[in-house]
């Protein structure tokens, strides 16, 4: 079925896909080569995307640079805020084309993309145009050699033209997180959105021309990583700064072509999070918070749970409960209120996905729940769909324990007290998030400190205040996002020392 018809946006042959545009110095531009994007639901082309050739690339960089030197360059803190404010407004205003274009793209149910994915894209403007427009900055009397005083104080500077280069998995919610801080702090974007997932993006360039954003302050170039736009964005002279947010290993590639030009770069990547479910847990709270933190939009969130770690008294209780809760989550067409499960967001990725679920059970591993595509006998036979999967009886070595796999797939296996339970929990390159479930006042603070996280959830998963520190250590990231840690990276700070004598 169609939820949303993306010829509304585009204005394409009534009978064919969309066409979903680039995005240059305020205009939408049509000339490059296409490529085409299909539903993860059905397999069937939903749109035609404009890929960006080099010069396209080039384009959107020096419109970005134009736009800095404009009066977009000069406006403070304040007038930033307002902008950021009606974007959000805009974006509100367009909520219901937002939630059709992400569904389109990722065959998410309508749901959950109209209670996480669409609202925390307005709320990443709003939160930010609050964090601009209070942000301290320090300021120092300083003693001099003769006895006098000198003011030190700090101003903040725009970096200049920002790349930001985004996955698939929450396109709206993971693109809007950098665009907001990065246009508080007075900065010019280009940005790259998934292959996968280009037609929210393409919305948000039409809300950033309704909201009144100065022409080229706000780019938009399609295509794919390596040879195409994401690499053109990476290796270009005028870019200053990177942010991106994908694979650990594309991180990689990102650095060393960022190398050469010694642009800063801020990386959220990869994780293997760990669950911790101790005896003293509320089970039911531990059960179901561990089914939303594995299954969540089809476990395709870089801080889903991969591992549950369960203490030994409740192994066998929790282990039978998350099984038959993972087998009772109900499939459906995006569109039905009652959906959860979604299709993985391409046959590609199911094909990996399928492959952990082989090499599991190479491995040895117990299928408790899921481990095989489900049939329905309609189109969604040719979507990307695979059944949520719960394992067991694998060690921590084992591959399945240790590879990101970005998927619906937990594996469960228990431990006998605190210090193996950390052990096990930081047993992996990755450190992006963790959930523990106690009622432990004390314990639930050791798991904050013990724990190689950059998010240690106790209780809860997934709850954000956009004020606070977000990123992973080891191979999960480089930086900090979030509140002042975002201005800090979308921003340069010049001292301004003045003797006063
Ligand atoms: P990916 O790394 O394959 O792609 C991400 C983006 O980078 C895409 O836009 C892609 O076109 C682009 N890209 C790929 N190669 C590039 C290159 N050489 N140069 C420039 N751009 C390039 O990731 P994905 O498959 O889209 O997303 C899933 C991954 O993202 C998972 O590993 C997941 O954990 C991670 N992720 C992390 C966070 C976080 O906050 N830490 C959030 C969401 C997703
Ligand atoms: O909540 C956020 O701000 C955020 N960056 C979430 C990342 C989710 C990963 O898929």
């Amino acid at each position: 079925m169609t939820l949303w018809d993306p010829r509304r946006m585009t204005g394409h042959a009534p009978d064919g896909p969309g066409l979903l545009r680039n995005f240059v110095g305020g205009e939408f531009v049509s000339t490059g080569e296409l490529f085409t994007k299909r539903s993860p639901v059905t397999g069937e082309p939903v749109f035609e995307v404009v890929e960006a050739s080099r010069s396209t690339a080039d384009d959107a960089v020096t419109a970005a640079r134009a736009a800095l030197r404009g009066p977009w360059g000069r406006t403070g803190e304040r007038e930033r805020a307002e902008v950021l404010r009606r974007i959000a407004d805009e974006l509100e205003r367009r909520f219901d084309d937002l939630v059709a274009a992400e569904v389109a793209d990722t065959g998410k149910a309508i749901s959950q993309a109209r209670t996480l994915d669409i609202p925390r894209g307005a709320a990443n403007f709003r939160a930010f145009a609050e964090i601009v427009a209070t942000a301290p900055t320090e300021s120092f009397t300083t003693v001099t050699p003769t006895g006098g005083r000198a003011l030190n104080y700090a101003v903040r500077k725009p970096v200049g033209v920002v790349a930001i280069i985004v996955p698939w998995n929450l396109p709206l919610l993971l693109l809007t997180w950098k665009v907001a801080p990065a246009l508080a702090c007075g900065n010019a974007v280009v940005v790259k959105p998934s292959e996968e997932t280009p037609a929210s993006a393409t919305l948000l360039a039409e809300v950033m021309a309704a909201a009144g954003v100065p022409d080229g302050v706000f780019n938009l170039v399609h295509g794919f990583g390596p040879d195409s736009a994401g690499e053109f964005l990476t290796r270009h002279p005028g870019v200053d700064a990177i942010t991106f947010t994908g694979e650990s290993s594309t991180g990689g590639a990102i650095m060393r072509a960022a190398a050469d030009g010694v642009k800063a770069v801020s990386f959220e990547l990869g994780g293997k999070n760990a669950g911790l479910v101790f005896a003293d847990a509320d089970l039911d709270a531990a059960v179901a918070g561990s089914v939303r933190s594995s299954f969540t939009n089809g476990g395709q969130v870089c801080l889903c749970t991969e591992r549950i770690y369960v203490q030994r008294p409740v192994f066998e209780e929790f282990t039978a409960r998350l099984a038959k809760r993972a087998e009772e989550l109900a499939y459906g067409w995006p569109a039905d209120e009652a959906t959860v499960n979604m299709p993985l967001i391409s046959h590609g990725h199911r094909d990996k996905v399928l492959g952990y679920y082989d090499l599991a059970r190479t491995e040895g591993a117990q299928v408790l729940a899921g481990g095989a595509v489900p049939r329905f006998g309609d189109a969604r036979d040719g979507g990307a769909y695979v059944q949520p999967t719960v394992l067991t009886g694998l060690g921590p070595q084992a591959r399945t324990n240790t590879e990101e796999i970005f998927g619906p797939v937990v594996h469960v296996a228990p431990f006998d007290d605190e210090d193996e339970a950390y052990a096990l929990a930081n047993g992996t390159e990755y450190g992006l998030a963790a959930a523990v479930w106690t009622r432990d006042v004390g314990r639930a603070h050791r798991a904050g400190q013990r724990l190689d996280a950059g998010i240690v959830w106790v209780n809860t998963w997934f709850l954000r205040d956009l004020r606070t520190p977000f990123g992973g250590v080891k191979a999960s990231g480089i930086g900090r996002e979030g509140g002042v840690h975002s201005l800090d990276f979308y921003s340069e700070l010049t001292n301004v020392c003045v003797d006063l004598s």
